[in-house]
Formats: C-alpha cells, structure tokens, sequence
C-alpha cells in the first residue's frame, strides 16, 4: 500500500489519512510530490486521477480524495475502528467531518497549514473568526460529551481527530486562544507520536509556497 502526499509542512489533506494510517501503525509507502513545483503534474499522471494528492494506491488501484481514503482504511484494514462504534455517534462524527470537508473556506484562506511556522499571532478576519468559533464548538462539544474517556474527540483516536489534525495544528501555528479543555485536547493531539513523525519529516523539507507563508 502507498500513499502519495504532498509536501508535509503544507498539505494539509495530505495529513489527513496519513495520521490515521500511522496512529493505526499501518504498514505503507510514501511518495511525496512537491506542490505547485514545475513537475507536479507531470509526477502526478500516473496514479493522481484529479491531479491532486492525497492518493492511496491499494492493489493497484487508486483511491483518492481524503475522505474516501479514510473510509477505505476503515472498512480494509481497521474493522470499523475508525470511526465510534455507536451508531448515532458514528453519524454526528460523519457530519462534524464532512463539516470540515466541505467548510471552513476562511480559516483555509487565511490560516494555511505550515506546520513548522514560528508559533505568532494573526488577526483574523470576522469570517474566520466565524469558523474558528464553530470549530471550538465542536471540539468542547465532544471533549465535553466524553469527559470521562481518552481525551480524543470521540473517546477513543478516530478518523475525527484525523480529519481536524490540520486545523489542530492551525490553531497552534497562529496562536489562537481556546478554552482549557480544547488547549489541552490541542497538546494531546500535537504530542503525538504520529504527529511528531510527520513535524520532523515537515521541517526537513526544503521547499517553501510563498503563498502559505502568512
Ligand atoms: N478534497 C480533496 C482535496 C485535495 C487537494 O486539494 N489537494 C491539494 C494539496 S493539499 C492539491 O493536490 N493541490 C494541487 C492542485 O490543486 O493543483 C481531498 O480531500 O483529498
């Protein structure tokens, strides 16, 4: 099984299935493709079928798009593990990822994932402080409904905690201020093995998107 990535420090639909794939300690491959670069489409043809990254080639085949690579890994290889195993659960859990799937434009525009960026303050517009808002929202609502288990967003590590991997270390990255259940949820979730594994790899790079520096 290989995952095709883009660059650690910016993509952050890339982190996505790789976070889950790895906290699961699944065994796979990397290619990482350098966004933007003069070559990209040309590294992306063979696999890529959008010409976009994440991919996932499983038996020859690709899967793409973030979400869809989740819940392959979910069905194939983790036995539903992925997501809560309570069925009412499970659907908010869907809702609140296809939230951040199809959302969020503000944060995404002004607050790029860069996940080596120097930890410093932003303004943020009044749209995205409208989604930093709901975001805090869903996180306390779940750390409050599950106060009592792992700390994750759904108790136990889930493809919720995954998918929203990117915008935790958005919120790190340009210091936004939380409620303390949330800032702890935070250093959880950045204290990672996992994590860690993709920050060192991000660090490393040498490219920089000039248009993800803010
Ligand atoms: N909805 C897709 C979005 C994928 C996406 O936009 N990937 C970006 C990198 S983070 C990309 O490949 N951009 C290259 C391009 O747009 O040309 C997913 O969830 O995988």
């Amino acid at each position: 099984m290989q995952i095709i990535l883009g660059n650690k420090n910016y993509s952050s639909w890339s982190l996505r299935p790789w976070m889950l794939m790895q906290h699961f300690g699944l065994d796979f491959s990397e290619q990482h493709i350098s966004l933007f670069a003069d070559d990209m489409h040309e590294q992306m043809q063979v696999h890529c079928p959008n010409y976009k990254v994440p991919v996932l080639v499983d038996r020859g085949i690709s899967i793409w798009d973030s979400l869809a690579i989740c819940e392959y890994i979910n069905e194939q290889y983790l036995a539903g593990k992925g997501w809560p195993q309570d069925t009412l659960q499970r659907a908010i859990a869907r809702s609140m990822c296809s939230e951040m799937h199809s959302g969020f434009f503000a944060v995404r525009q002004e607050m790029p994932m860069n996940c080596r960026r120097e930890v410093a303050s932003i303004k943020p517009s009044s749209a995205a402080q409208v989604d930093i808002d709901r975001i805090v929202g869903i996180f306390s609502q779940c750390l409050a409904a599950n106060a009592e288990a792992d700390g994750f967003l759904f108790a136990e590590f889930s493809i919720m905690d995954a998918f929203y991997m990117p915008i935790v270390s958005r919120l790190h990255s340009y210091n936004i201020e939380t409620p303390e259940p949330v800032a702890q949820y935070l250093q959880k979730m950045l204290s990672l093995p996992a994590y860690r594994t993709w920050l060192t790899a991000a660090k490393a790079e040498a490219q920089v998107i000039d248009v993800a520096e803010v």
